[in-house]
């Protein structure tokens, strides 16, 4: 859909209660939520009180959403199975057991010289809860400060060469906020998705960034999702970044109990990262491909690669330059998601190139 509009109330409801949505809605909700998983789940909540309602508000007040629905805690993934099954499926192919993380740079591919000269930077996050927590939709102000404060104590492990500062949101100015959202460092404070998923409730209370000294690891604190922790690096030496964000969930891994669940892996507010939860991205000048937007996006789509704007999702490109992403993250290894990324990026390359010859 083009440009967005906001159900409100009554708005997407008919007669008998049943959610409406408008004429060119795409998202996957719109496509799962038949009558009979909304009979079956309408009355369901969670042990935190998560209801079918919350599950589904942002896919509701934004058609414009591409999946439009947030899991509000780990039950959510099985009392709601009946829609968000169907949902991860269709994101992330059918079902299969998540497979055991696997950062190895062995089997690493070699990116193309042509793709690394048109890097621009390098990013790696993955996003990580905490067990024995709501997840961000459904968690009270006190709980997320417990997040917040254990996150912090892990921190203090990181091994020297990560080493950095955590900042707190709420005693941040305005000018260094802004100038951190501009360098990629940090969270923008507004996301009308996130906002109607309820996971921006206390804003910006127990919000924070921790950056390294060098500023190339970081961890986002209860954000989307309660940890996203990013290595980051200008250039296009991919293997650094990936091997230096594996070292960064390792050293973390030891002083937190992450959320998981057997078959879907790591477990996220937004389905669409379960799995590994990993999105490395490439920020890429691709000037040949650029000149048919909607082309570049099929191809890129068909390479199972995401396009995103330079200020990340739902944002625009700038001068001919995208991010480049996997699109998977469940059912495949961190090693096996970034190698799909790297194959990718050398066929984008190549197909650039031919596109700019005059
Ligand atoms: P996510 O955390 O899911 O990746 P976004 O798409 O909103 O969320 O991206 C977060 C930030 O990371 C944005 O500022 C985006 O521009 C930045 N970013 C993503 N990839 C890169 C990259 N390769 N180089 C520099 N910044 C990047
Ligand atoms: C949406 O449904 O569009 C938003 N809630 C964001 C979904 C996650 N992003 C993505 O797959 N690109």
């Amino acid at each position: 859909m083009d440009g967005y509009r906001v159900n409100k109330g009554e708005d997407f409801m008919d007669h008998s209660g049943f959610p409406t949505f408008p004429d060119g809605c795409t998202s996957l909700l719109k496509k799962h939520l038949t009558d009979t998983v909304w009979a079956a789940l309408k009355d369901l909540k969670t042990a935190s009180g998560y209801t079918l309602a919350d599950l589904i508000r942002s896919g509701l007040e934004h058609p414009e959403s591409s999946v439009g629905v947030y899991a509000g805690d780990a039950e959510s993934y099985t009392l709601f199975a009946p829609l968000l099954t169907p949902i991860i499926d269709d994101y992330h192919g059918s079902s299969v057991s998540h497979p055991a993380s696997d950062f190895s740079l062995s089997t690493l591919p070699q990116l193309s010289r042509d793709a690394s000269d048109r890097i621009v930077s390098t990013r790696v996050r993955v996003g990580r809860n905490l067990a024995g927590f709501p997840l961000g939709p459904a968690i009270s102000a006190s709980e997320r400060l417990d997040v917040a404060r254990r996150i912090q104590a892990a921190l203090t492990h990181l091994p020297e060469a990560l080493q950095g500062t955590y900042l707190p949101l709420s005693v941040m100015d305005d000018a260094l906020r802004d100038d951190l959202v501009a360098r990629h460092l940090l969270f923008k404070s507004e996301d009308r998705f996130l906002t109607s998923a309820g996971i921006m409730r206390d804003w910006p209370e127990a919000r924070g960034l921790f950056l390294s000294r060098d500023e190339t690891f970081s961890v986002w604190v209860n954000e989307e999702d309660q940890l996203r922790i990013i290595a980051l690096k200008k250039g296009g030496d991919m293997t650094a970044v990936f091997r230096r964000l594996a070292k960064g969930v390792s050293a973390l891994s030891r002083h937190l109990v992450f959320l998981t669940h057997p078959q879907l892996g790591s477990l996220t507010s937004c389905p669409t990262n379960l799995g590994t939860a990993m999105r490395a991205s490439v920020h890429m000048t691709l000037t040949g491909l650029a000149r048919d937007e909607a082309a570049l996006k099929k191809s890129a789509e068909a390479l199972g690669l995401q396009v995103r704007g330079m200020h990340g999702e739902h944002s625009q490109s700038q001068g001919g330059v995208y991010d480049i992403s996997n699109r998977m993250r469940l059912g495949v290894t961190e090693t096996e998601a970034f190698s799909h990324l790297i194959h990718g990026i050398n066929r984008l390359a190549q197909r650039d190139q031919g596109m700019s010859r005059p």
